[in-house]
């Protein structure tokens, strides 16, 4: 068996991870035959509750986790991690918007940032889920310089899933069945759910989701309005915001970027923006890209026709917003 990876989770007493430490301990993320150690990180108030948590891990009787350190300390937690899932973040509450979140939360990732550099190991593979997500991303690696920057992704994954989930039931068909929707932008209401280049296969013919749909008015005002609203209306519902379906997508992205894409198919990741389609240097972005050997590339050459363009503009513009708002918090 090969050798244990070394694994953070980060708000390791919240929700988000309660799914998530299942997934990745039954081998899920980083697969069936490989150990992993646990590192988890909350604040002290937390602990007891960790504790439990880490009962209910043992009780799973699950041989793929070789050992659980639980820790309020960010020196520890990151130390000498192979993969980070940084979940810790205040979450959103009814009627609450993202940028009311900055605040409160760039803080930790400005400090946890520091830390990371100090200890982790410069290969690690960072994954911020924590909101909001692609700006924590850009301030974690900012006060991580050591690490390469291509190592700090955010999660728009479950914007995907959930965008692929509506098409897959418009045409009732299974959701594998969908593949190659973009999310384009901020893990917020501005960011595009964009199906011009997405494929579906009906009973073996694959064919262009907008050709199946065949309705561009549904796929440019419902669909899009539904998508960016969806952790809203889980929140409005649930009482509380999306965890198992956030928990499956986070653990998507990171078995994807061990294990890469399959053919021609992407997936959407907030990655740091090299100006590719016209988006500003720098920011946390999510594009589609395409990952082997374990590193992501951004897909290039997608026609953009003008309404898409307006949407990868205004999400743009929104994050260049909120990163010197950030930025300001920080110094
Ligand atoms: P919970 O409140 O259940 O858990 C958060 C945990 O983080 C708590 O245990 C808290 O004590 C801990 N925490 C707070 N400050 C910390 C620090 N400095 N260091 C370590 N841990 C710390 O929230 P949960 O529902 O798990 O959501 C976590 C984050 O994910 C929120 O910011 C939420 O907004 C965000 N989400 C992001 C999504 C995405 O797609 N990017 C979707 C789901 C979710 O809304």
């Amino acid at each position: 068996m090969a050798e244990p990876l070394t694994v953070v989770i980060t708000g390791a007493a919240g929700q988000i991870a309660y799914s998530l430490l299942y997934s990745i301990a039954k081998g899920d993320v980083f697969g069936k035959d490989q150990p992993v150690i646990l590192h988890l990180l909350d604040i002290t108030p937390m602990m007891g509750v960790l504790e439990g948590v880490i009962m209910e891990l043992q009780d799973c009787s699950i041989s793929l986790v070789r050992n659980v350190i639980a820790t309020a300390d960010p020196l520890v937690a990151f130390k000498n991690v192979d993969a980070a899932f940084m979940v810790g973040a205040m979450p959103r509450k009814d009627g609450m918007e993202r940028k009311d979140l900055l605040k409160a939360n760039v803080k930790i990732f400005f400090e946890q940032g520091q830390a990371m550099d100090k200890v982790a190991k410069k290969t690690v593979k960072v994954l911020v889920v924590g909101n909001p997500a692609n700006t924590n991303a850009c301030i974690l690696s900012k006060y991580a310089p050591s690490i390469p920057k291509e190592n700090f992704t955010c999660l728009t994954r479950l914007d995907q899933n959930r965008a692929q989930a509506q098409i897959a039931a418009k045409l009732n068909v299974t959701a594998d069945k969908v593949t190659n929707v973009i999310i384009w932008g901020n893990h917020s209401s501005t960011q595009f759910p964009d199906v011009a280049h997405a494929k579906v296969d009906l009973n073996g013919k694959v064919v262009p989701v907008r050709e199946a749909i065949n309705d561009d008015s549904y796929l440019k005002n419902d669909f899009v309005a539904s998508v960016q609203q969806r952790g809203a209306a889980v929140i409005k519902a649930r009482k509380l915001s999306s965890a198992m379906s956030a928990a499956k997508a986070a653990a998507d992205h990171m078995h994807d970027w061990f294990f890469g894409t399959k053919g021609d198919n992407w997936v959407s990741m907030g990655v740091i923006s090299d100006g590719s389609y016209g988006i500003q240097e720098g920011l946390m972005y999510s594009y589609p890209v395409r990952i082997a050997d374990k590193k992501w590339t951004i897909v290039q050459g997608l026609s953009i026709d003008d309404f898409a363009r307006g949407k990868l503009d205004a999400t743009a513009a929104e994050l260049k917003e909120e990163l010197e708002a950030a930025i300001a918090e920080c110094t």
